[in-house]
């Protein structure tokens, strides 16, 4: 625990600000304002063994800006959404409405739920004004995972509207742990997006849009631009979401401030992590704990990405006395043994822009790549085929499961990446390797978490089963039957719709 670590681990020539398309951030000139944390969510029922939500995708209009409302979407609020907690030990209920003029769907990342259906990737539409209702039980360690849309091909454009909420997987070794855990107080979200606005503060997703991974030049934390938030505590845990599209944030604060990560993904880190840089790329989650003891009231202390400021802690005097710790000791993680006769499933990430694929191969929505036994613990190897100079990171990703880093390139692991995870950034010409193990039947996606990458292709899916068992049968939708969908909740021709994958698709000559 002595070494503080003072660099991203990741390979510079990979970094967003090498893309041609790279439009650097630009701190906006308005007074500073009140970080927004979300409300809590307020279960409809709790008992002792069951808790029930309802969730409801609806649109809205969000102050951001002085002047005009910017028009946004979120669940059961008008931008992201109120926080929702699952406690692990109870059965949970959820009604998912959606109240949004198009078909939506709604994603559990990073919770281990069956798919298609539960698990809410592309096979699972919800059309406007309908509820559905899902029920699953979770058994996986405490962690901050979020919600989102995730209909192809326009996971992107709906994300971008603002469809991503933090979801808090609680139990009882990390409550009692001693953790901050006192919410908007001294355990904060912070979910990092950049959007730009155009005229009338309004979002334009397609004049933005760009197939390598939409950018905005401007910073938004938790749906607040220019944020500050008042410390009243020494000890404060912010969590973090890297909800963006494309961006990667390369957090570090005022002083390089050094600060503790505690977690990532989907559980605690073994032990903490001393550092003073933080690099997540998109769909990451680490969670820190920052020591604001040695300040006064009235000092700041500012974080950044890169050299922008997005965020102002403000030090007041610490009226929360609550005493925390971060325990040396945080998780026992043990490593499954894998047979040596099991074989190392290989999966590509490959090219950039439109061109992007996975294992050579555009996404299809009525087509399983892949197979695997549930119980069955297998290497794979993700390999990102970009070349070392000019090409660039993509974060992988995979339904339904948690997985472990084993090496990259055959050699250890960033000291940051040693929990449970279910994301993980491959550098250019890099392997990855991983160790996985699905405990639920079902069918599962797996890819590049770059929206638009998702969206252009870069995306299979794998089908798990019990061995000896008769295969389950799944109702599988497709691109056609959603973009049909999508054309008539617009009230336009099929031939007129546009989402922001199809270029994808028709510049590679592709069918979707
Ligand atoms: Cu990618």
């Amino acid at each position: 625990m002595s070494k503080i670590y003072q660099d991203y681990f990741y390979d510079v020539n990979g970094f967003d600000t090498n893309d041609g398309g790279y439009k650097p951030l630009v701190r906006p000139k308005v007074d500073p304002r009140p970080l927004r944390i979300p409300e809590l969510l307020k279960p409809d029922q709790e008992t002792a063994t069951d808790i029930y939500y309802t969730v409801c995708a609806q649109s809205g209009e969000t102050a951001i800006l002085p002047g005009e409302k910017t028009k946004t979407w979120g669940y059961n609020d008008t931008i992201n959404g109120k926080t929702i907690v699952f406690p692990v030990e109870k059965r949970i209920h959820v009604t998912l409405q959606n109240r949004l003029p198009e078909l939506t769907t709604f994603h559990w990342h990073g919770l281990h739920v069956t798919g298609p259906e539960i698990d809410g990737g592309c096979h699972a539409p919800v059309y406007p004004g309908e509820d559905k209702k899902i029920e699953f039980t979770l058994n996986q360690p405490a962690s901050t995972n979020w919600l989102h849309a995730h209909p192809c091909p326009a996971t992107a454009e709906q994300i971008y509207h603002g469809l991503a909420t933090m979801v808090y997987l609680t139990d009882q070794h990390q409550t009692q742990l001693n953790l901050p855990q006192t919410y908007g107080v001294d355990d904060l979200p912070i979910i990092l997006q950049d959007r730009t606005f155009h005229e009338h503060n309004q979002l334009d997703y397609r004049a933005d849009y760009d197939p390598d991974g939409t950018l905005g030049n401007t910073a938004l934390i938790n749906g607040t631009v220019n944020a500050y938030f008042d410390v009243t505590a020494p000890k404060v845990r912010l969590r973090f979401l890297n909800g963006a599209n494309r961006r990667e944030w390369r957090l570090h604060f005022d002083n390089d401030l050094p600060f503790k990560q505690i977690a990532g993904d989907n559980s605690l880190l073994p032990h903490p992590i001393e550092m003073t840089k933080l690099m997540l790329t998109c769909a990451e989650r680490a969670e820190v704990v920052v020591d604001f003891s040695q300040f006064k009231p009235g000092d700041e202390v500012n974080l950044y990405t890169d050299q922008t400021v997005i965020l102002t802690f403000r030090i007041k005097d610490f009226t929360d006395t609550q005493e925390t710790t971060v325990a040396p000791e945080l998780l026992t993680i043990e490593k499954p043994k894998v047979d040596p006769a099991t074989p190392v499933r290989k999966i590509t990430m490959d090219g950039m822009d439109e061109a992007v694929m996975m294992n050579h191969k555009k996404f299809k929505m009525d087509r399983i790549d892949a197979k695997q036994p549930v119980g069955l613990t297998q290497y794979w190897d993700i390999v990102n085929t970009n070349g070392r100079r000019g090409g660039m990171i993509h974060p992988f990703h995979c339904h339904g499961m948690s997985f472990l880093v084993i090496s990259r390139n055959g050699k250890d692991p960033y000291p940051n990446e040693l929990g449970y995870k279910d994301t993980v950034a491959v550098n250019p010409s890099e392997t990855v390797r991983i160790l996985v193990r699905f405990d639920l039947v079902g069918l599962f996606m797996y890819h590049c978490h770059i929206l638009e990458h998702e969206d252009g292709g870069m995306m299979a899916q794998i089908e798990t089963f019990i061995p000896g068992q008769p295969r389950k049968h799944y109702d599988l939708m497709t691109m056609d039957k959603l973009m049909k969908a999508f054309a008539e909740e617009r009230g336009i021709a099929q031939d007129q719709l546009w989402l922001p994958g199809m270029d994808s698709y028709h510049k590679m000559h592709m069918e979707m």
